[in-house]
């Protein structure tokens, strides 16, 4: 009798006592670091970058105290594909649900992880991350359902040997008419040139691979080991061989891959990857600079006294379409659709700064976090898009069906990102593919789950999410360039019961330590009352819609 109830209480141990709570404190600085030889100084934590790679289990609640000791930027941290359920107010997008953090000001993020798979935490402040503020966060699952021995974790990144801030100028100055975005000086694998990763002959690993660039997707291969991928911006699917075919994950999208190392350790192996030239120069009608290097290397590291061999010339680029991606768990088409939403996304000129737009308008961060206003302006107001100002609001009722086609005018390729949500993908077309007409070619009744999807260039794509999470959740192409030239919308989940969210008081002052209102509408005034508002693209200054305050 008393062997059978400690059987049972160990088994309810160990789904209990997982769950756990996870402290760290982040103090944000410059530190100089040179990652492929040219030293800048880059964004790090607590002295150092690489940022840290936070390591939780499912059910963890993790709590973070980050401290802006930048001295002249504001900041603020997203946690890329986190629901943030019923914790919206922990999402960190500035100007969305918090104000950014002023130099010298403290933010703490406290919320449950009840996902498992491959994350990533990044700036989500005037378009901050590139310049290092970003790193992988892996919630492990206690019941995975493929096997594997050890794990490990690769980030793909575009990188710039100047500062977003000057970059950002002149991206966004009245001299682009193009809308040219600035080139990437070289691709980073782990933040390195020179990555190796030791590995164990016949092993069986789960690899994360992560982008964490700021533009182009990326390609990538293990010479000579067969990739299976498992899991999509955490979701496990079946088992899908890659082949002789090739992988590209877009910046902000993850991908965790088996793979077998060799039953001996005899040699050494490349990893390839490269930047996706197509979104550079093909797409763009650029032609590619004498000695532009798209590609890195890293190496498995099998033996670290045999020689690490080049990379493999690859002759084309075939991706695997993550559209025939199963989900494991098998979730249901979701239907009927209750709410359709349909986005033409495109290029506008305002000012004469070269824009992104959202059904013709370009989106301006507001002087009220859209989270505020939605729990400040009134019952009466709060289902009103104009009280939000000029962030394209999309407001959606609690639990209904959503469906939002996404199409695209403009000749490159946009990866669109969703907060707060995985969603389903019914359909996306291929380059040239056309807008949505209604008509699904080809639809899965267990759609592929994602938190980004590619869209390719006039062509379009069709998602569907239940409205369950009530919150203020940003839709926008993942690209910082464009975040930062206003292709962004707003989602307005359940403007009602949003009101149980709780926004801890100290995040309001962060709010007064920023100098911005943090009550009433857009403009910090009442009903929709929006004068004094930010309606206005400045040229230069980041793509912002106001000055932002300079600090010393
Ligand atoms: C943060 O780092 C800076 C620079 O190293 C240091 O001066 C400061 O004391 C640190 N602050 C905290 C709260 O750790
Ligand atoms: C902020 O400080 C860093 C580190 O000293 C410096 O490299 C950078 O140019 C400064 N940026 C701005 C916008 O002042
Ligand atoms: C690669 O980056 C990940 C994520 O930051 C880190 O956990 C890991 O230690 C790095 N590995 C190597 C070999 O640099
Ligand atoms: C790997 O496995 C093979 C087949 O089981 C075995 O012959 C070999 O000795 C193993 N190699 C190592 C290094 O353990
Ligand atoms: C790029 O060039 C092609 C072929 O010359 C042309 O049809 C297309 O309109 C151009 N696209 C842009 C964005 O300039
Ligand atoms: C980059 O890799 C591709 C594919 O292997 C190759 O064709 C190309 O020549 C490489 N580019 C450079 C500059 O090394
Ligand atoms: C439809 O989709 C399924 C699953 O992705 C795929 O196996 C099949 O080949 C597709 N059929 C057509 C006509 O595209
Ligand atoms: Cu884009």
């Amino acid at each position: 009798m008393f062997a059978y109830f400690s059987f049972l209480l160990l088994a309810g141990l160990a789904q209990f006592v997982a769950a756990k709570d996870v402290y760290f404190h982040w103090n944000i600085t410059w530190v100089n670091a040179s990652p492929d030889g040219y030293e800048r100084p880059v964004i790090g934590i607590n002295g150092e970058w690489p940022c840290p790679q936070i390591d939780v289990d499912v059910g963890d609640r993790l709590i973070i105290d980050v401290k802006n000791s930048l001295g002249n930027q504001s900041t603020g941290i997203h946690w890329h594909g986190i629901h943030q359920f019923m914790t919206g107010t922990m999402d960190g997008a500035s100007a969305v649900t918090q104000c950014p953090v002023a130099p010298g000001s403290m933010i703490r993020y406290d919320f449950v992880v009840d996902q498992a798979g491959t994350y990533w935490y990044h700036s989500h402040n005037m378009g901050q991350y590139p310049d290092g503020l970003r790193g992988a966060l892996i919630v492990h699952d206690p019941n995975p359902p493929v096997e594997y021995d050890d794990e490990f974790t690769i980030t793909l990144a575009d990188w710039y040997h100047k500062q977003m801030p000057e970059l950002l100028d002149s991206y966004q100055s009245t001299s682009n008419t193009a809308g040219d975005e600035p080139l990437p000086d070289v691709a980073l694998i782990n933040d390195s040139t020179q990555s190796m990763f030791k590995v164990q002959p016949n092993t069986t690993y789960l690899v994360h691979i992560i982008c964490i660039g700021n533009w182009p997707g990326h390609a990538f291969l293990f010479d000579d080991h067969e990739m299976t991928v498992v899991e999509v911006d955490g979701t496990w699917i079946e088992p899908y061989p890659v082949g002789e075919k090739n992988i590209r994950v877009a910046t902000g999208q993850r991908m965790s891959v088996l793979i077998k190392t060799k039953e001996d350790a005899s040699k050494n192996y490349a990893f390839w990857n490269t930047m996706d030239i197509n979104m550079m120069f093909v797409f763009e009608n650029k032609s590619i600079p004498e000695n532009f290097n798209p590609n890195a290397t890293a190496w498995l590291v099998y033996d670290e006294s045999l020689p690490l061999p080049e990379a493999p010339v690859i002759h084309e680029l075939a991706f695997i379409d993550d559209l025939s991606f199963v989900p494991y768990d098998r979730e249901p088409l979701l239907e009927p659709v209750d709410h359709q939403i349909i986005l033409n996304t495109g290029h506008t000129v305002v000012n004469d700064v070269t824009r992104f737009s959202v059904n013709g308008q370009t989106y301006m961060p507001q002087q009220v976090p859209t989270l505020y206003t939605a729990l400040t302006v009134g019952s009466e107001y709060n289902s009103d898009p104009k009280v939000y100002g000029n962030v394209n609001p999309l407001i959606i009722n609690n639990n209904d069906v959503i469906e939002i086609v996404i199409n695209n005018h403009h000749g490159n390729l946009h990866p669109w990102h969703l907060h707060g949500h995985q969603f389903q993908v019914l359909q996306r077309t291929d380059v040239n593919g056309g807008f949505f007409d209604g008509y699904f070619a080809n639809i899965s009744s267990t759609p592929v789950k994602r938190d980004t999807i590619m869209v390719q260039n006039y062509g379009h794509t069709v998602i569907r999410f239940r409205a369950n999470n009530p919150g203020i959740w940003l839709l926008h192409c993942h690209i910082e360039w464009h975040v930062q030239a206003g292709l962004v919308a707003t989602i307005i989940e359940a403007p009602d019961k949003l009101q149980e969210l709780v926004v801890p008081e100290a995040h309001l002052q962060i709010c007064d330590a920023y100098g911005s209102p943090s009550s009433g509408n857009a403009a910090g005034k009442k009903g929709e009352d929006l004068t004094g508002g930010n309606d206005y693209i400045y040229p230069g200054e980041s793509g912002a819609s106001y000055p932002p305050p300079t600090f010393t």
